[in-house]
């Protein structure tokens, strides 16, 4: 590639910050990479180069992203295909390898040459050890400063993602209805299911992994009176068998990012899956269930159950998101029929839903907190 010159805005900026991303599977890797970058550009002057190598599944959250390789997503962002890396000139102020991808060798001379920052950005976890780990430097052989960097739900931890203007533009959002019902009829739901929406109906959106126990979900929902529609992505498993008429299914479309986070405010239920879209799901405020990203050796359920102490819920949400994850039909079917049964029980379950995101807002942000480790560590290069 011949890409001899910076984009024009770096020679003015703070920090080139390069961010490395590897989609590894689905879509949490790039979907935390493209906040992330537009997070480090919000209210500053820093310019991100944002390296993936796989623009289709990136299109996918980002539909103004095209297959051709460098392209400006905005006056501080340019997205270069992974394979470009060995072209640049040179490296980055700060350069992040996110999730362990794994930074291109000739790439990691040029960092050498420029004394970079390296941050090895992690996966969300809310297991004790991490505020431990979180913030260690790992100094390189070829002198490089390498530190990890964890997400995490403490102050001891990098915080999740979250945009400062977050909670004022979700109320502004749910304060117009007007754009709800727009959207869900630019998804394809038909003016029918909206006016149920408006008049006594249950909104649950559904994106899970294929094991997800959905049998439960639909025949406690079978028991409720109220009618309920599901929004379910296109392409997101499970298979939804045709439920009794008190329920629709919708498949929607896969929209951009910034529409994915309005379908979870205006839902009354969201079950969410991996790690990007729980931490919105947390800021949402609804009541949700997290089908964490399977592991081998049950990993995962030691990630859950450590999320799990962390949160506010009750014994019986606890072992309803647990039961969730075991796939355990029956449990999750008696659970949930109680909640539904019980409004009173529904209430608190949405009340420490909304509390916990409105207490994780209260700590930095992932961003902010990264922000802040580059301007100190950088006076000490
Ligand atoms: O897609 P995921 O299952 O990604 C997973 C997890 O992140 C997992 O932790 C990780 O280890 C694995 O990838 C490699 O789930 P996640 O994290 O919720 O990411 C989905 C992204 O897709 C999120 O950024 C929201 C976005 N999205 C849209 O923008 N529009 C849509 O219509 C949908 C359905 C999702």
């Amino acid at each position: 590639m011949s890409d001899a010159k910076p984009h024009r805005t770096e020679a003015h900026s703070l920090f080139v910050i390069d961010l490395f991303c590897q989609v590894i599977d689905n879509y949490g890797d790039i979907g935390v990479c493209w906040r992330l970058a537009r997070q480090l550009t919000q209210q500053t002057r820093h310019c991100v180069r944002l390296w993936v190598d796989n623009l289709a599944a990136f299109q996918r959250l980002a539909p103004q992203v095209n297959n051709s390789g460098k392209q400006a997503l905005s006056s501080q962002i340019t997205l270069y295909h992974w394979s470009q890396a060995n072209h640049v000139p040179s490296a980055g102020d700060i350069v992040i390898e996110a999730f362990g991808c794994q930074l291109p060798e000739l790439f990691i001379s040029k960092m050498v040459h420029k004394n970079s920052l390296w941050i090895n950005l992690e996966y969300l976890s809310a297991e004790d050890w991490v505020g431990d780990c979180h913030g260690l430097p790992s100094f390189q052989p070829n002198g490089l400063r390498k530190y990890f960097f964890f997400p995490g739900f403490t102050p001891a931890t990098g915080g999740l993602l979250r945009e400062p203007d977050l909670f004022e533009r979700r109320n502004k959002w749910l304060a117009e209805p007007a754009l709800r019902w727009a959207q869900l009829s630019r998804l394809g739901v038909s003016a029918k299911l909206c006016n149920l929406l408006q008049t006594s109906g249950r909104q649950v959106f559904l994106f899970n992994y294929p094991s997800a126990p959905v049998n439960a979900l639909i025949e406690a929902l079978e028991t409720d009176p109220k009618p309920t529609v599901i929004l379910q992505p296109q392409g997101s498993g499970p298979n939804v068998s045709s439920p009794a008429p008190n329920i629709h299914h919708v498949q929607i479309p896969f929209v951009p990012q910034p529409e994915f986070d309005s379908l979870l405010w205006s839902s009354d239920l969201n079950l969410v899956r991996g790690e990007d879209s729980v931490v919105r799901a947390h800021w949402a405020g609804k009541p949700f269930i997290w089908h964490i990203y399977p592991q081998a050796d049950h990993a995962h359920l030691t990630k859950l159950s450590a999320w799990l102490n962390k949160s506010p819920f009750d014994q019986s949400i606890k072992q309803l998101q647990m039961a969730w994850n075991q796939e355990d039909t029956a449990v999750c079917k008696t659970i949930l029929t109680t909640l539904l049964s019980h409004p009173e029980k529904w209430q608190n379950w949405q009340l420490s839903c909304q509390n916990w995101g409105l207490n994780l807002g209260q700590q930095p942000d992932l961003a902010t907190n990264l922000l802040q480790f580059f301007t100190y560590h950088a006076g000490t290069r």
